[in-house]
């Protein structure tokens, strides 16, 4: 199917560690929201991710799978996010462990259903930014990177990635400014309709997450960025 990723504004991440009750899930799926990312750090199995893929699926709603194991990856999903972690201090979240997963599965990979996602991880806490080894990047750096990303590696997307905490509105304007193709997504701590329509002022895309497993019912209404 056809998807025109760029002007989805507003997007749920489902977490396969987490839980949420088959109501909640038909509740996210027909909340109006553009689509679901399916995507984790810690505890992500293939068994979870199939167990919420065949829940997302009963739903007409595009469904992505970020890819953060190779141990995890089923087919089903529209999409196949890959993150390269801009500001991790090794090689081999930024290159390696995406040249060995195309080493191992290169030939049974649609590459149309590929899309490469530039991360910045700006929250210090966060466990993606422990696991990748980040260093916290200072707005020079992050401007650096948006520019990096969209004139040097085209990628698709830069993804400000605060997860867990709700990040810097200024700084998320700065970085738009300097983006035209590259696809600005922003995710972290969004947890009001207020925060999200505060980062979708500048973001071409927000990504609401942990929000939804704390306050299901406010994390609802973020949806409603989209009128
Ligand atoms: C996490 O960017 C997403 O990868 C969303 O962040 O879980 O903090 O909403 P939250």
């Amino acid at each position: 199917m056809l998807y025109n990723r760029k002007a989805w504004k507003h997007v749920f991440k489902l977490d396969p560690a987490k839980s949420l009750t088959s109501d909640q899930i038909r509740e996210v799926c027909q909340s109006g929201t553009d689509a679901i990312v399916v995507g984790g750090t810690d505890n992500v199995t293939l068994e979870g991710v199939i167990n919420l893929l065949s829940q997302i699926r009963m739903y007409s709603i595009p469904c992505v799978l970020e890819v953060s194991t190779v141990d995890a990856i089923t087919p089903g999903f529209d999409f196949y996010d890959i993150p390269i972690v801009l500001n991790s201090q090794e090689k081999k979240w930024v290159l390696d462990a995406q040249h060995q997963a195309i080493k191992q599965f290169g030939p049974m990979i649609d590459w149309s259903e590929l899309t490469t996602e530039g991360y910045v991880i700006l929250n210090p806490e966060a466990k993606a930014y422990q696991l990748t080894n980040c260093y916290l990047p200072d707005r020079e750096d992050v401007i650096a990177y948006a520019q990096m990303a969209e004139q040097m590696f085209n990628l698709p997307i830069l993804y400000l990635e605060y997860s867990g905490t709700y990040g810097d509105p200024e700084l998320v304007r700065q970085v738009k400014q300097h983006l035209n193709k590259t696809q600005l997504v922003y995710g972290g701590g969004i947890t009001t309709l207020e925060q999200a329509k505060e980062m979708a002022q500048y973001a071409d895309t927000i990504v609401v997450g942990n929000s939804l497993y704390d306050n299901f019912a406010e994390s609802i209404e973020t949806v409603h960025v989209k009128k």
